[in-house]
Protein backbone atom coordinates (compact mmCIF):
# COMPACT_ATOMS: atom_id res chain seq x y z
CA UNK A 1 0.00 0.00 0.00
CA UNK A 2 1.01 3.69 -0.82
CA UNK A 3 1.60 5.64 2.01
CA UNK A 4 1.72 9.39 2.02
CA UNK A 5 3.76 11.14 4.15
CA UNK A 6 5.16 14.54 4.79
CA UNK A 7 8.35 15.77 7.59
CA UNK A 8 6.51 18.81 7.54
CA UNK A 9 4.51 17.38 11.33
CA UNK A 10 7.75 18.08 12.93
CA UNK A 11 6.88 21.88 12.80
CA UNK A 12 4.00 21.20 15.58
CA UNK A 13 5.40 20.23 18.53
CA UNK A 14 3.15 21.60 21.60
CA UNK A 15 4.44 21.37 25.70
CA UNK A 16 1.99 20.91 27.48
CA UNK A 17 -1.89 19.66 28.01
CA UNK A 18 -4.05 19.62 31.08
CA UNK A 19 -4.37 16.23 32.16
CA UNK A 20 -5.66 14.75 35.77
CA UNK A 21 -5.20 18.75 36.70
CA UNK A 22 -1.39 18.83 35.75
CA UNK A 23 0.09 20.04 32.71
CA UNK A 24 1.60 17.09 30.68
CA UNK A 25 4.02 16.59 28.16
CA UNK A 26 2.18 16.62 25.01
CA UNK A 27 1.15 12.93 24.07
CA UNK A 28 0.24 13.89 20.56
CA UNK A 29 4.23 14.24 19.87
CA UNK A 30 6.26 14.34 16.39
CA UNK A 31 7.74 10.40 17.66
CA UNK A 32 3.92 9.35 16.82
CA UNK A 33 4.54 9.39 13.15
CA UNK A 34 8.09 8.92 13.07
CA UNK A 35 7.47 5.39 14.28
CA UNK A 36 4.60 4.73 12.16
CA UNK A 37 6.61 5.69 8.97
CA UNK A 38 9.85 3.50 9.91
CA UNK A 39 7.04 0.64 10.71
CA UNK A 40 6.10 1.16 6.92
CA UNK A 41 9.90 0.86 6.02
CA UNK A 42 10.39 -2.01 7.78
CA UNK A 43 8.03 -4.20 6.75
CA UNK A 44 7.91 -2.93 2.90
CA UNK A 45 4.64 -1.72 2.94
CA UNK A 46 5.10 0.02 -0.28
CA UNK A 47 6.24 3.40 -1.91
CA UNK A 48 6.31 6.33 0.21
CA UNK A 49 5.41 9.41 -1.18
CA UNK A 50 5.22 13.02 -0.26
CA UNK A 51 2.40 14.98 -0.33
CA UNK A 52 0.75 17.38 -3.55
CA UNK A 53 -0.29 21.30 -2.48
CA UNK A 54 -4.12 21.83 -2.57
CA UNK A 55 -4.07 25.00 -1.11
CA UNK A 56 -7.13 26.30 0.65
CA UNK A 57 -10.03 25.04 -1.57
CA UNK A 58 -10.88 21.75 0.01
CA UNK A 59 -10.33 23.00 3.33
CA UNK A 60 -12.65 25.57 3.09
CA UNK A 61 -15.34 23.00 1.37
CA UNK A 62 -15.78 21.93 4.91
CA UNK A 63 -14.20 24.32 7.91
CA UNK A 64 -15.62 27.87 8.57
CA UNK A 65 -13.82 30.92 6.66
CA UNK A 66 -13.56 32.71 9.92
CA UNK A 67 -12.02 29.87 12.05
CA UNK A 68 -9.33 29.07 8.90
CA UNK A 69 -8.78 33.09 9.27
CA UNK A 70 -8.08 32.69 12.74
CA UNK A 71 -5.65 29.39 12.91
CA UNK A 72 -3.99 30.68 10.16
CA UNK A 73 -3.16 34.27 11.72
CA UNK A 74 -2.90 33.36 15.52
CA UNK A 75 0.97 32.93 15.55
CA UNK A 76 1.93 35.87 14.10
CA UNK A 77 -0.57 37.67 16.35
CA UNK A 78 0.24 36.04 19.82
CA UNK A 79 3.72 37.20 18.33
CA UNK A 80 3.30 40.61 18.04
CA UNK A 81 1.91 40.39 21.60
CA UNK A 82 5.39 39.91 22.48
CA UNK A 83 4.61 36.15 23.47
CA UNK A 84 6.91 33.50 22.11
CA UNK A 85 5.58 30.34 24.09
CA UNK A 86 2.48 27.98 23.12
CA UNK A 87 -0.90 29.57 23.30
CA UNK A 88 -4.02 27.49 24.34
CA UNK A 89 -7.56 28.54 24.93
CA UNK A 90 -8.97 28.74 28.01
CA UNK A 91 -12.60 30.02 28.13
CA UNK A 92 -15.53 29.18 25.79
CA UNK A 93 -18.97 30.21 24.89
CA UNK A 94 -20.71 27.55 27.64
CA UNK A 95 -24.48 27.54 27.80
CA UNK A 96 -26.06 31.05 28.37
CA UNK A 97 -22.86 32.74 27.18
CA UNK A 98 -23.10 34.75 23.92
CA UNK A 99 -22.18 32.57 20.85
CA UNK A 100 -20.03 35.88 20.05
CA UNK A 101 -16.55 36.60 18.42
CA UNK A 102 -14.68 38.81 20.48
CA UNK A 103 -12.29 40.98 19.10
CA UNK A 104 -9.37 39.81 21.22
CA UNK A 105 -7.14 36.99 20.44
CA UNK A 106 -7.65 35.24 23.58
CA UNK A 107 -11.65 35.77 23.15
CA UNK A 108 -11.81 34.18 19.81
CA UNK A 109 -9.57 31.21 20.62
CA UNK A 110 -12.06 30.01 23.21
CA UNK A 111 -14.65 30.80 20.43
CA UNK A 112 -13.05 28.40 17.79
CA UNK A 113 -12.20 25.50 20.22
CA UNK A 114 -13.78 23.21 22.73
CA UNK A 115 -10.66 22.34 25.13
CA UNK A 116 -7.33 23.24 25.52
CA UNK A 117 -6.10 19.88 23.94
CA UNK A 118 -5.08 22.05 20.82
CA UNK A 119 -1.73 24.09 21.85
CA UNK A 120 -0.90 26.33 18.27
CA UNK A 121 2.58 27.18 17.90
CA UNK A 122 5.28 29.01 15.41
CA UNK A 123 4.77 25.81 13.01
CA UNK A 124 1.41 24.57 13.67
CA UNK A 125 -0.42 26.44 10.51
CA UNK A 126 2.31 24.85 8.27
CA UNK A 127 2.10 21.21 9.77
CA UNK A 128 -1.64 21.56 9.62
CA UNK A 129 -1.90 22.23 6.20
CA UNK A 130 0.29 20.19 5.36
CA UNK A 131 -1.70 17.20 7.26
CA UNK A 132 -4.39 18.07 4.85
CA UNK A 133 -2.24 17.76 2.05
CA UNK A 134 -1.30 14.36 3.21
CA UNK A 135 -5.21 13.46 3.36
CA UNK A 136 -5.80 15.24 0.10
CA UNK A 137 -3.12 13.56 -2.10
CA UNK A 138 -4.05 9.89 -0.34
CA UNK A 139 -7.62 10.74 -1.77
CA UNK A 140 -6.20 11.86 -4.87
CA UNK A 141 -4.59 8.17 -5.75
CA UNK A 142 -8.05 6.68 -4.54
CA UNK A 143 -9.62 8.65 -7.22
CA UNK A 144 -7.13 7.30 -9.89
CA UNK A 145 -8.52 3.63 -8.67
CA UNK A 146 -5.99 2.76 -5.92
CA UNK A 147 -7.71 -0.49 -3.84
CA UNK A 148 -5.96 1.09 -0.69
CA UNK A 149 -3.91 4.26 0.40
CA UNK A 150 -2.54 5.41 3.83
CA UNK A 151 -2.64 9.37 4.42
CA UNK A 152 -0.04 9.37 7.19
CA UNK A 153 -1.37 12.30 8.66
CA UNK A 154 -0.22 14.14 11.85
CA UNK A 155 -1.86 16.24 13.57
CA UNK A 156 -4.62 14.05 13.38
CA UNK A 157 -8.45 15.72 12.31
CA UNK A 158 -11.68 13.81 13.71
CA UNK A 159 -12.42 16.45 16.72
CA UNK A 160 -12.13 19.27 14.76
CA UNK A 161 -15.62 20.41 13.39
CA UNK A 162 -16.66 23.23 11.05
CA UNK A 163 -15.72 25.75 12.84
CA UNK A 164 -13.76 24.50 15.97
CA UNK A 165 -10.65 22.58 17.19
CA UNK A 166 -9.88 20.77 20.02
CA UNK A 167 -8.60 17.20 21.16
CA UNK A 168 -5.00 17.50 19.31
CA UNK A 169 -7.35 18.07 15.95
CA UNK A 170 -7.34 21.29 14.10
CA UNK A 171 -8.31 20.83 10.76
CA UNK A 172 -10.62 17.48 9.81
CA UNK A 173 -8.50 15.51 7.51
CA UNK A 174 -10.85 12.60 7.33
CA UNK A 175 -13.98 15.12 6.73
CA UNK A 176 -11.97 17.12 3.97
CA UNK A 177 -10.72 13.69 1.58
CA UNK A 178 -14.98 12.74 2.11
CA UNK A 179 -15.61 16.12 0.93
CA UNK A 180 -13.06 16.16 -2.05
CA UNK A 181 -14.37 12.50 -3.30
CA UNK A 182 -18.02 14.07 -3.56
CA UNK A 183 -17.24 16.96 -5.23
CA UNK A 184 -15.54 14.45 -7.84
CA UNK A 185 -17.96 12.77 -8.20
CA UNK A 186 -18.83 9.83 -5.85
CA UNK A 187 -22.47 9.75 -4.90
CA UNK A 188 -21.64 8.51 -1.53
CA UNK A 189 -18.99 8.32 1.46
CA UNK A 190 -18.87 6.36 4.14
CA UNK A 191 -15.99 6.41 7.37
CA UNK A 192 -15.28 3.93 9.89
CA UNK A 193 -13.86 5.60 12.60
CA UNK A 194 -11.71 3.13 14.73
CA UNK A 195 -10.23 5.72 17.33
CA UNK A 196 -10.36 4.96 20.79
CA UNK A 197 -12.27 8.49 21.02
CA UNK A 198 -16.03 9.47 19.22
CA UNK A 199 -14.87 11.46 16.21
CA UNK A 200 -17.51 14.16 17.35
CA UNK A 201 -16.09 16.92 14.90
CA UNK A 202 -16.75 14.47 11.81
CA UNK A 203 -20.06 13.44 13.00
CA UNK A 204 -20.91 17.35 13.58
CA UNK A 205 -19.62 17.91 9.78
CA UNK A 206 -21.93 15.44 8.44
CA UNK A 207 -25.09 14.61 10.88
CA UNK A 208 -27.39 16.64 8.81
CA UNK A 209 -26.36 14.63 5.38
CA UNK A 210 -26.95 11.64 3.88
CA UNK A 211 -24.27 11.38 1.25
CA UNK A 212 -21.60 10.68 4.22
CA UNK A 213 -22.03 7.67 6.33
CA UNK A 214 -20.31 8.11 9.75
CA UNK A 215 -19.64 5.15 11.94
CA UNK A 216 -17.71 5.30 15.18
CA UNK A 217 -16.58 2.69 17.47
CA UNK A 218 -15.12 4.49 20.59
CA UNK A 219 -15.37 4.76 24.11
CA UNK A 220 -18.33 5.69 25.41
CA UNK A 221 -18.67 9.12 26.38
CA UNK A 222 -20.14 8.88 29.83
CA UNK A 223 -16.87 7.68 30.78
CA UNK A 224 -14.60 8.97 27.76
CA UNK A 225 -13.57 12.26 25.95
CA UNK A 226 -15.08 13.81 24.09
CA UNK A 227 -18.14 13.11 26.85
CA UNK A 228 -20.37 15.53 25.43
CA UNK A 229 -21.05 13.65 22.25
CA UNK A 230 -20.72 10.07 20.80
CA UNK A 231 -23.93 8.80 22.38
CA UNK A 232 -25.93 5.73 20.71
CA UNK A 233 -29.00 7.23 19.87
CA UNK A 234 -27.40 9.74 17.53
CA UNK A 235 -28.66 8.88 14.59
CA UNK A 236 -28.27 11.58 12.25
CA UNK A 237 -30.70 15.00 11.60
CA UNK A 238 -32.88 15.63 8.67
CA UNK A 239 -32.13 14.15 5.99
CA UNK A 240 -29.15 12.77 7.16
CA UNK A 241 -31.29 10.80 9.57
CA UNK A 242 -30.32 6.91 9.89
CA UNK A 243 -26.85 8.05 8.02
CA UNK A 244 -24.52 8.50 11.71
CA UNK A 245 -24.10 5.40 13.63
CA UNK A 246 -22.20 5.29 17.46
CA UNK A 247 -20.91 2.33 19.04
CA UNK A 248 -20.20 3.38 22.42
CA UNK A 249 -18.11 0.54 24.35
CA UNK A 250 -17.06 0.02 27.90
CA UNK A 251 -14.08 0.92 29.54
CA UNK A 252 -11.72 -2.25 29.54
CA UNK A 253 -13.60 -3.78 26.27
CA UNK A 254 -11.12 -6.37 24.14
CA UNK A 255 -11.61 -7.33 20.92
CA UNK A 256 -14.11 -9.76 21.52
CA UNK A 257 -16.81 -6.93 22.37
CA UNK A 258 -14.66 -4.49 19.72
CA UNK A 259 -14.71 -6.86 17.21
CA UNK A 260 -19.09 -7.21 17.56
CA UNK A 261 -19.05 -3.66 17.42
CA UNK A 262 -17.21 -3.59 13.82
CA UNK A 263 -19.20 -5.97 12.65
CA UNK A 264 -22.44 -4.07 12.91
CA UNK A 265 -20.66 -0.98 11.99
CA UNK A 266 -19.15 -3.03 9.03
CA UNK A 267 -23.29 -4.21 8.17
CA UNK A 268 -24.42 -0.46 7.86
CA UNK A 269 -21.28 0.38 5.63
CA UNK A 270 -22.27 -2.35 3.45
CA UNK A 271 -26.06 -1.82 3.18
CA UNK A 272 -25.16 1.81 2.86
CA UNK A 273 -23.18 1.00 -0.94
CA UNK A 274 -20.84 3.85 -0.53
CA UNK A 275 -18.40 4.35 -3.48
CA UNK A 276 -15.59 5.44 -1.01
CA UNK A 277 -14.70 4.17 2.55
CA UNK A 278 -12.78 6.31 4.95
CA UNK A 279 -11.13 4.59 8.05
CA UNK A 280 -9.94 7.30 10.99
CA UNK A 281 -7.32 4.83 11.94
CA UNK A 282 -6.34 5.47 15.15
CA UNK A 283 -5.08 2.63 17.22
CA UNK A 284 -5.26 4.65 20.49
CA UNK A 285 -7.51 1.43 21.65
CA UNK A 286 -3.87 -0.49 22.51
CA UNK A 287 -3.74 -1.80 25.85
CA UNK A 288 -0.99 -0.07 26.82
CA UNK A 289 -2.04 3.36 24.87
CA UNK A 290 -1.50 5.85 27.81
CA UNK A 291 -4.59 7.65 27.60
CA UNK A 292 -7.09 5.12 27.21
CA UNK A 293 -8.89 1.78 28.07
CA UNK A 294 -9.20 -0.71 25.91
CA UNK A 295 -7.55 -3.65 25.56
CA UNK A 296 -6.77 -4.16 22.01
CA UNK A 297 -3.60 -6.35 21.33
CA UNK A 298 -1.14 -6.04 18.63
CA UNK A 299 -2.38 -8.81 16.46
CA UNK A 300 -5.80 -7.77 16.54
CA UNK A 301 -4.89 -4.86 14.58
CA UNK A 302 -4.09 -7.62 11.45
CA UNK A 303 -7.91 -8.85 11.94
CA UNK A 304 -9.02 -5.52 11.96
CA UNK A 305 -7.40 -4.34 8.38
CA UNK A 306 -8.51 -8.05 7.39
CA UNK A 307 -12.30 -7.11 8.37
CA UNK A 308 -12.28 -3.63 6.80
CA UNK A 309 -10.46 -4.98 3.58
CA UNK A 310 -13.17 -7.37 3.26
CA UNK A 311 -15.94 -4.59 2.51
CA UNK A 312 -14.16 -4.79 -0.48
CA UNK A 313 -14.05 -0.75 -0.83
CA UNK A 314 -11.73 1.95 -2.18
CA UNK A 315 -10.51 2.53 1.18
CA UNK A 316 -8.79 5.76 2.34
CA UNK A 317 -6.40 4.83 5.94
CA UNK A 318 -6.54 8.33 7.69
CA UNK A 319 -4.12 8.47 10.82
CA UNK A 320 -5.62 9.98 14.06
CA UNK A 321 -4.68 9.09 17.23
CA UNK A 322 -2.19 6.58 19.48
CA UNK A 323 -0.29 7.13 21.95
CA UNK A 324 1.58 4.18 23.10
CA UNK A 325 4.57 5.41 20.81
CA UNK A 326 6.58 1.86 21.08
CA UNK A 327 4.02 0.12 19.45
CA UNK A 328 2.08 2.75 17.54
CA UNK A 329 4.02 1.62 14.05
CA UNK A 330 3.02 -1.99 14.56
CA UNK A 331 -0.59 -1.52 15.13
CA UNK A 332 -1.01 0.77 12.64
CA UNK A 333 0.83 -0.83 9.74
CA UNK A 334 -0.43 -4.34 11.22
CA UNK A 335 -4.24 -2.71 10.18
CA UNK A 336 -3.09 -1.86 6.84
CA UNK A 337 -1.24 -4.89 5.81
CA UNK A 338 -4.19 -7.17 7.25
CA UNK A 339 -5.89 -4.95 4.39
CA UNK A 340 -3.70 -5.87 1.97
CA UNK A 341 -3.66 -9.58 2.60
CA UNK A 342 -7.09 -9.36 1.47
CA UNK A 343 -8.12 -9.39 -2.38
CA UNK A 344 -10.76 -7.05 -3.70
CA UNK A 345 -14.31 -8.70 -4.39
C1 LIG B 1 -7.29 12.67 20.37
B1 LIG B 1 -7.51 11.49 19.45
C2 LIG B 1 -7.24 18.35 26.93
C3 LIG B 1 -6.97 17.04 26.26
C4 LIG B 1 -7.80 15.92 26.85
C5 LIG B 1 -7.80 14.74 24.78
C6 LIG B 1 -7.71 13.42 24.09
C7 LIG B 1 -7.68 13.64 22.61
C8 LIG B 1 -7.55 12.39 21.81
N1 LIG B 1 -6.04 19.02 27.29
N2 LIG B 1 -7.58 14.67 26.17
O1 LIG B 1 -8.86 11.07 19.34
O2 LIG B 1 -6.69 10.36 19.71
ZN1 LIG C 1 -8.13 9.03 20.05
Amino acid sequence: MLTIYSDDHHLHHGKFELIDGQLTPCFEKPSRADMVLARAKAVNLGAVAAPREFGMAPILRVHDEGFVHFLKGAWAEWQAMGRDYDMLPFTWPNRRLRQTIPDCLDGRFGYYSFDAGVPITAGTWQAVSSSVNVAMTGQAELAKGARGVFSLCRPPGHHAAADYMGGYCYFNNAAIAAQACLDQGASRVAILDVDYHHGNGTQDIFFDRADVLFTSIHGDPRFEYPFFLGYADEKGVGVGEGFNFNYPLAAGSDWSAWSLALAAACRQIDAYGPDVLIVSLGVDTFKEDPISQFKLDSPDYLRMGEIIGKLGLQTLFVMEGGYAVEEIGINAINVLQGFDSVTAV
